[in-house]
This record gives C-alpha cells, sequence and structure tokens, in this order.
C-alpha cells in the first residue's frame, strides 16, 4: 500500500511537469484525485489496512494529496507564464501601422428634419407623445368627425388590415388616446410614421411621416394658433418669413386654414434673376401646413366639455417641409438607403 502511494504521487508530480497545455494538466489531476481517480482509490482501500498500519498510510495519502494539488498549482503558473512569453514574442503590435477608419453614421435627413421641427415646439412646452401605428377605425376617423362615407374611409385610400384594423393614416388618433387618457390642458405634438394607399411618384410614398400639435386649455382662439404657428416658422425659416393664413376644410377643425408661408426661395418676391421663382411659381408663398380650431364633435367624443374648453390643432408632412429644404425633387430618394444620397447630409 506504502509503495503504492508513493507511486501515484511520483508519477502524477513527473507528468504535471510535462503537461504541456492547462487541459492536460486538468486532465491529470482528474485522473489523481477526481471521483475515480488513482488517489481517490487508494484511500477507499484504507478499510483493508490493519488498524495499526492506518494512521501512518492516512498520513501519506493526505501528503500525496497536498503534493499533486501543490503540483497542479505550480504547472498551472508555468503553463500560463510560457504561454504569456509566446504571445509576447509572437504577437508584435506595430505602432506604426495607421489607424483604421471607422466608418460615420450619421441622422437621416427625415430624422433630422423631424427632430428641429419638435424640438421648436418643445421649446413652447409642447410634449411628444407616441401612439400605436396600427389602430382602429374609431381612433383613427370616427372619434376625428370623419362621416361614415367620408372618401378617406375607401379601400382606394387606407391601408385595412385583415382583422378590422388599419394602419393609422395620419397621426391625429395619438392626440385621440391622450386626450381620453388626460383631462385638460393638453399641450401635446405627435410625430411619427402614418400609412396611405398611394401609388409611388416623386412626391407620393405609402409611408410618411407626419408632425401634428395640439393645445387644448381655456379661452383658447386662432389668435393663439397663429401666435404659435408664427414663432415655429420664424424659428425654422428665419426671422424675416411672414405668414398668412386661408380658409380650408378638415372633418375635425372648424374653422379650418392652411398656413402659408412667404416663399424661402424668393423672399416672397415671386421673382428670382428676373425670372419666375420655381419654388413658389411666381406667388411668392409656400403652403406649409394644415390647421384648425378643434370641433366640437372631437371634443364630445374624447369626454371633453366642448362648452368648458376649446383648442387648436394642427398638421404638417416632414417628407415635403424636407424636400423643400434640402432641394430634393423625388421623395423616393428619402426611401431607397441609397448612401451616395444619404452621405450628402
Ligand atoms: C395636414 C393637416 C391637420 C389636425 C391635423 C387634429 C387632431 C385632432 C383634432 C383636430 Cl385630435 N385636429 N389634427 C388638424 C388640422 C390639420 O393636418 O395637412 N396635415 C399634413
Amino acid at each position: 500500500m506504502r509503495e503504492q502511494i508513493e507511486q501515484i504521487r511520483q508519477e502524477a508530480v513527473a507528468a504535471l511537469s510535462q503537461a504541456a497545455d492547462l487541459s492536460a494538466l486538468d486532465a491529470i489531476r482528474v485522473g489523481v484525485l477526481g471521483k475515480k481517480g488513482s488517489l481517490t482509490a487508494a484511500l477507499r482501500g484504507m478499510k483493508d489496512v490493519s488498524p495499526e498500519e492506518r494512521p501512518l498510510i492516512g498520513q501519506l495519502v493526505n501528503e500525496a494529496k497536498d503534493a499533486v494539488e501543490q503540483a497542479v498549482e505550480l504547472n498551472k503558473a508555468r503553463i500560463v507564464r510560457r504561454q504569456r512569453e509566446r504571445e509576447a514574442a509572437t504577437e508584435r503590435v506595430d505602432v506604426s501601422l495607421p489607424g483604421r477608419k471607422i466608418a460615420r453614421g450619421s441622422l437621416h435627413p427625415l430624422t433630422e428634419t423631424l427632430d428641429e421641427i419638435s424640438a421648436i415646439f418643445e421649446k413652447m412646452g409642447f410634449v411628444w407623445e407616441d401612439g400605436p401605428e396600427v389602430e382602429t377605425d374609431w381612433h383613427n376617423f370616427g372619434a376625428l368627425n370623419f362621416p361614415p362615407d367620408h372618401p378617406a374611409r375607401d379601400e382606394q385610400d387606407t391601408l385595412f388590415l385583415e382583422n378590422g384594423l388599419l394602419l393609422r393614416t395620419h397621426t391625429s388618433p395619438v392626440q385621440v388616446r391622450v386626450m381620453q387618457r388626460h383631462r385638460p390642458p393638453v399641450r401635446m405634438i405627435a410625430p411619427g410614421w402614418t400609412y396611405r394607399k398611394d401609388a409611388i411618384d416623386a412626391t407620393h410614398y405609402p409611408m410618411f411621416s407626419q408632425v401634428e400639435g395640439l393645445l387644448v386649455d381655456k379661452n383658447v382662439t386662432l389668435g393663439d394658433l397663429r401666435g404659435v404657428l408664427k414663432f415655429f416658422v420664424r424659428e425654422f425659416y428665419g426671422p424675416q418669413t411672414e405668414i398668412r393664413l386661408r380658409p380650408s376644410f378638415f372633418p375635425f377643425t372648424e374653422p379650418s386654414a392652411e398656413l402659408d408661408i412667404s416663399c424661402f426661395a424668393c423672399r416672397g418676391t415671386g421673382s428670382r434673376d428676373g425670372k419666375v421663382c420655381p419654388v413658389c411659381k411666381g406667388t411668392g408663398w409656400k403652403e406649409l401646413l394644415g390647421a384648425g380650431m378643434v370641433d366640437p364633435a372631437v371634443f364630445q367624443a374624447v369626454g371633453y366639455d366642448p362648452e368648458e374648453v376649446t383648442g387648436f390643432a394642427f398638421g404638417m408632412g416632414i417628407e415635403r417641409i424636407a424636400m423643400f429644404r434640402y432641394a430634393v425633387d423625388d421623395i423616393r430618394l428619402f426611401f431607397d438607403g441609397d448612401l451616395r444620397f444619404l452621405r450628402q447630409f
């Protein structure tokens, strides 16, 4: 028994000193100290040793175990050190190599335009609100005073889903949801994607983005709407920009208006270099967005009392505004993902 233990110990220590890597080292350790290891088996043989000899043999087994464990640690350190030396010798860093160029991304021109517009309204205390792009007929049309036979509700114009839901055709349903959730006052913007069943051409795309705004409180007037939009326009287009409101119609506002701004290309003169201004076609004005006073029927639908509060709302198409801004003549360029186009922003 004694010789057997001594032999196990010597062979293990010798083998450990020859191990070339950590997995070989571990295999030897398990072979000796593991559950089915040789030293573990020897320990189990203790029951056959005479009681007089037992303490001595027990001591020998424990010493052998300690010696093997120590050899494992020692050789582990040796292997790791050797490995590091090898790496240091072969994996040299060439500090004179020029660095790799990191491709830098940038915001999409639509994102940039939308963020800038939103930031101006946020300065006036409007809060950015989000809502679902898949909507119910009621949130997208019903609550907004669209009559049941309105053409926008047609299969031809709206992308209906199989389950009676639809892809929102404007971001107004976000306002509807906010009004359902919160008592007035409300001062919010709803930026986001909207969808219409349009054929693709230079100015139409079935997916486009809008920023809509809504302000509801006691005694809100058309004058307040005009002031807010004028501030926005002068922040976005410069302090010389003039505005005018033209009567219009939307189901969800009454009265409704289109907001025109003095043409940024010809400064409202209608001519450039002695020719008719190509941007405003000589009118000196450019249509920017739609707006109006919230129709009482909309307030009723969301549970607001139209005798108690009034409000204004507005909506603008981001692609249109970005097209003027960057002189892009084809909306498809925004969605092609062509880097030769996108790198110019
Ligand atoms: C346009 C015109 C507009 C609104 C959007 C709105 C929302 C609620 C109530 C009343 Cl919840 N109005 N939104 C109002 C007027 C015009 O958008 O030409 N957008 C591109």
